[in-house]
């Protein structure tokens, strides 16, 4: 088949820019190697920055999110004694909004067939060809059978480990990379949160967080060592240890219940640049991590989706091939600052196994600061909203 943009991954990046390319009717095709049901079987994001927010408003997709999700005006970082208030909307004007990964995803799924998006799923060995050039494509095997989609570009939307990436020839891009000495233990499940905005907490025990899907279900997380087994962890050690790293208050409003998903994820910090190569456009996770302290990830993909619109907008609408060259270089410029705010909240949240008491030192002189001081409670706050896109 010919199609004008060949998008691969149906995560959020993919599907948001399929239904944005759709909505300034340019024809586009998503190929996923996944069901439905195991790419919404994935429990990852939670709180929603005004660029996403504005996307799905942009679609007329936002009525589930409006109703159902719980915008916020501040969080919490606690420091073993206090909880220091970040004030996001006295201190901005903005809010973000509490809406899970897994939502965002069912929204812009059920609204397919509807927009005439087509997404092929479990769409198998998918390779892109000669992207260098105007005229590449993309091969894939389905049901069997050896498929072929041309097209004018390759948005590559298949997070960390898809194919995107490495299609571009070695020696052209530049990889960044830190990876961290720990994983976070995350745990949903259907209880009432223990606070009602998230608390963010660093304990000589290490890091947790209290975050929520809604009134009745909440999202836990604590940091743990890389060499740690799921199945060492009973839903009662993870409740004991969040009672204890999120200090006596917040305990003392904790309601335990079982988990309906328990699971470990390694922390990276990593850039991929240029984001553009050729015909190829890289969005999301396919092109940057970040570890998930800011919440950054999934609205970095929807900048990143944000840019790409506007620049396949501007091909396709006026021939404006410099808006192509352009996108890598605008992406990044946001992508760079949400990975210093992600790696400094890391630093500062998390007790690592290098640090010695001059390290420790400087956590609780940076946090005493931020206790004191409204400009440095203004800077966390708005790298929190969201830098503007
Ligand atoms: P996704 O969501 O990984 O989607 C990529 C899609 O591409 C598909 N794919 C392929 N399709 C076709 N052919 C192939 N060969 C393919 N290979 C892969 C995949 O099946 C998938 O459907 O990337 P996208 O769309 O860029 O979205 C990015 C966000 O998902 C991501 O940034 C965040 O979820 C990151 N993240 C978190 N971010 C937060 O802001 N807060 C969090 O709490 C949070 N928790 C997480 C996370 C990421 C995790 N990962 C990647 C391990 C927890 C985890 C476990
Ligand atoms: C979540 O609710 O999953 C969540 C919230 C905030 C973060 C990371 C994850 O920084």
């Amino acid at each position: 088949m010919k199609t004008q943009v060949c998008i691969i991954g149906a995560g959020p990046a993919g599907l948001l820019l399929g239904h944005l390319l759709r909505a300034e009717g340019i024809d586009c095709i998503v190929l996923e190697q996944r069901t439905g049901d195991y790419v919404l079987g994935r429990i990852r994001a939670g709180v929603l920055e005004q660029v996403t927010v504005g996307l799905m408003e942009r679609l007329g997709l936002d009525a589930r999110m409006k109703a159902e999700g719980l915008p916020h005006d501040g969080f919490n970082l606690a420091d073993g004694e206090r909880l220091i208030h970040i004030d996001i909307a006295a201190l901005t004007g903005k809010q973000v909004m509490v809406y899970g990964q897994t939502e965002i995803t069912r929204d812009l799924m059920d609204a397919c067939d509807e927009r005439g998006l087509q997404v092929v799923y479990e769409a198998e060995n998918v390779a892109l060809h000669d992207i260098d050039g105007d005229t590449p494509y993309v091969t894939y095997t389905k049901d069997g059978a050896e498929q072929r989609v041309d097209c004018r570009f390759i948005a590559g939307c298949d997070g960390f480990h898809g194919p995107s990436r490495k299609s571009v020839p070695a020696g052209v891009g530049k990889e960044f990379e830190r990876v961290y000495p720990f994983g976070w233990l995350g745990m949903l499940t259907d209880v009432p949160p223990c606070n009602h905005e998230l608390i963010y907490a660093n304990h000589e025990r290490g890091f947790a967080l209290a975050s929520m899907r809604s009134e009745t279900r909440s999202r836990y997380y604590i940091d743990v060592p890389l060499t740690e087994k799921i199945e060492d962890w009973s839903d009662e050690r993870v409740w004991d240890e969040l009672a204890i790293r999120l200090g006596p208050d917040a305990a003392a409003n904790i309601t335990r219940g079982p988990s309906i998903e328990k699971s470990i994820a390694p922390l990276r910090s990593y850039v991929f640049a240029p984001m553009r190569h050729g015909s190829l456009l890289l969005c999301g996770d396919s092109a940057h991590i970040v570890p998930p302290t800011g919440a950054k990830g999934l609205n970095l993909a929807a900048s990143d989706v944000y840019y790409a619109t506007e620049a396949l907008g501007a091909f396709f609408g006026r021939n404006d091939v410099a808006a192509i060259g352009a996108y890598s270089d605008k992406a990044l410029a946001r992508v760079w600052k949400s990975e210093r705010f992600s790696w400094s909240l890391t630093r500062l949240m998390h007790r690592f196994p290098e640090d010695g008491p001059f390290e420790r030192a400087m956590q609780v002189a940076e946090l005493d600061y931020i206790a004191s001081s409204r400009a440095a409670q203004t800077s966390i706050a708005e790298n929190y909203v969201g830098l503007p896109v």
